[in-house]
């Protein structure tokens, strides 16, 4: 029988799935964000060998106050909020959720591209508020998705299940930009023949939609900028449901408001949530969501499961089915 460990639970998990922590470790449930509940998460940090959670930054200091942990299983497939550096000195096991959201975010990404596009949400809140009184006009027209040259920045997982989408429902050209070239016929051979790997700027002035779907980290943060803006075709629609940070939020602005960017779809953002007083959250070519990619009934019960499994089997001392770096173990 394997040691009852301490974990600290620092984001709500399905009943079912906290069951399955609870039959074998100690489980301390405390959210970090409630003031009510930061005093609970700090005592049981002391004594953690293992978190799950996710949308909370585990910095060094943090870690600091974590002499026992083991391993952090996060409920995303993101590690940005993570101090890897911290986690590979100590050999921290980190495990994450890669896989089983790819098609859920996807979806989320075509509804951005269709809602930017054909300007859904405008239209709806002019019905709502009473303002439709005949056909509307050329003004309130919107542009086409199907068709269109997509360009995606980003070509794991989820880049390729809006790929699929794009070439396979929309009849759209697909361009990607990423470090490597995906060898199509192995991962992705419906896509053979229908996605280009091209550099970031031919990509840029090629694409008529530009969705940003990349990880954060060094080499991303602030990566469209306004030199990347004012490299897109005039017109082009923007949509990012990677992470805010890789975007410079007032260049994205100033190419809707002085630039030629037609309109934005933004799930992510630098500051989430997004700060009342930010001008992306009411201007009027924006369409922003509440980070929502992954939030789906199913898949979010799919990711809490596959994070509870990750972390069953690294508090075991077994190698967990997704596993973003074990370095030092
Ligand atoms: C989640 C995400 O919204 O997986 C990620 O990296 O950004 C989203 O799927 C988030 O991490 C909360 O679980």
């Amino acid at each position: 029988m394997t040691t009852r460990k301490q974990v600290l639970v620092f984001r709500d998990l399905p009943p079912d799935q906290l069951a399955r922590l609870q039959a074998v470790h100690e489980v301390t449930v405390a959210d970090p964000r409630k003031p009510a509940q930061r005093a609970a998460f700090d005592a049981a940090l002391a004594g953690a060998h293992g978190l799950i959670g996710a949308s909370f930054p585990i910095t060094a200091e943090l870690l600091a106050h974590a002499p026992q942990l083991q391993a952090i299983s996060s409920i995303s497939v993101g590690v940005d909020n993570y101090d890897l550096q911290v986690l590979q000195a100590r050999g921290i096991v980190l495990c994450h959720t890669p896989g089983v959201l790819d098609e859920t975010v996807a979806d989320t990404v075509f509804a951005l591209i269709l809602a930017t596009c054909r300007r859904v949400v405008e239209l709806s809140q002019m019905v709502r508020e009473g303002r439709w009184s005949g056909n509307i006009g050329e003004e309130l027209f919107g542009h086409d998705v199907h068709g269109k040259t997509l360009g995606l920045l980003g070509f794991g997982r989820i880049g390729q299940a809006v790929a699929r989408r794009a070439a396979l429902g929309f009849g759209m050209p697909v361009l990607y930009h990423a470090r490597r070239a995906v060898d199509l016929a192995v991962q992705a051979p419906t896509l053979l023949g229908r996605a280009e790997h091209v550099p970031f700027g031919n990509l840029l002035a090629r694409a008529d939609i530009v969705v940003a779907l990349l990880p954060l980290s060094d080499s991303t943060r602030g990566l469209v900028d306004a030199r990347a803006f004012s490299a897109m075709k005039p017109g082009a629609i923007f949509v990012n449901a990677g992470r805010g940070a890789t975007v410079v939020e007032d260049h994205l602005l100033a190419a809707l408001d002085h630039g030629t960017l037609r309109a934005a779809g933004l799930d992510v953002f630098a500051t989430e949530p997004l700060p009342l007083a930010s001008p992306l959250r009411t201007h009027p070519r924006v369409t922003p969501l509440p980070h929502i990619g992954s939030a789906t009934h199913g898949t979010r019960h799919a990711m809490a499961r596959l994070a509870v499994t990750n972390l069953l089997q690294a508090l075991a001392g077994e190698t967990p089915p997704a596993v973003y770096r074990t370095i030092g173990a």
